[in-house]
């Protein structure tokens, strides 16, 4: 099953926790090669604490295991669909044409013309089909995962909690190199 392909690389009691959790939010990537890039996604969703699943599926190339990976997703519980590809990337748009569950695009930079061909590819969904989009690359990654938890965060005062610690984090950080800048 999907909840097989969990990455189990943390032993703690938090991550036991998550772990035996049902996941809220499948990460599917078209290739092993777009884990590097993928794996930001997964690494703020552990620290977000929310559980995911992860795997690899091709639009091009297991189109059928694609395909089930979406269609099964919101009986699973998957409220979000993270997916991540390079070069002509439909897996996207493919896993949108198989759910209503929101599915948020990562264009990776794995081609010849470093992920211009993915962000064409993954944005430019017909009407009726949206894919939310995020940057190329590792940055976009992140901000996948950013955005999956702040639509998990509607339904769940837990996660808003710590999703307004995350921010404001950010901002202590930018605040702090500012200060040491401004001597
Ligand atoms: C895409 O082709 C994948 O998403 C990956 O970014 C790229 C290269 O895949 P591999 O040849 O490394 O498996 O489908």
């Amino acid at each position: 099953s999907w909840k097989n392909v969990h990455f189990r690389t943390d032993i703690g009691a938090k991550a036991k926790k998550r772990l035996s959790a049902a996941p809220a939010v499948g990460i599917i990537m078209g290739s092993d090669s777009d884990l590097p890039v993928m794996s930001a996604a997964a690494d703020l969703l552990k620290r977000f604490d929310i559980p995911y699943e992860l795997t690899v599926a091709s639009a091009h190339r297991t189109p059928e295991r694609a395909g089930e990976f979406a269609e099964t997703a919101r009986k699973r519980g998957i409220r979000v669909i993270i997916a991540g590809a390079g070069h002509a990337a439909h897996l996207a748009g493919a896993m949108a044409a198989h759910t209503t569950v929101p599915i948020i695009g990562v264009p990776i930079d794995s081609s010849a013309l470093s992920g211009f061909d993915a962000l064409l590819s993954t944005v430019q969904m017909p009407p009726g089909v949206p894919v939310a989009t995020m940057a190329v690359g590792k940055p976009g990654a992140k901000n996948a995962a950013v955005l999956a938890a702040q639509i998990l965060a509607l339904s769940d005062p837990g996660l808003e909690a710590r999703m307004v610690s995350y921010k404001s984090a950010m901002a202590d950080e930018v605040n702090a190199k500012a200060r040491s800048l401004e001597g």
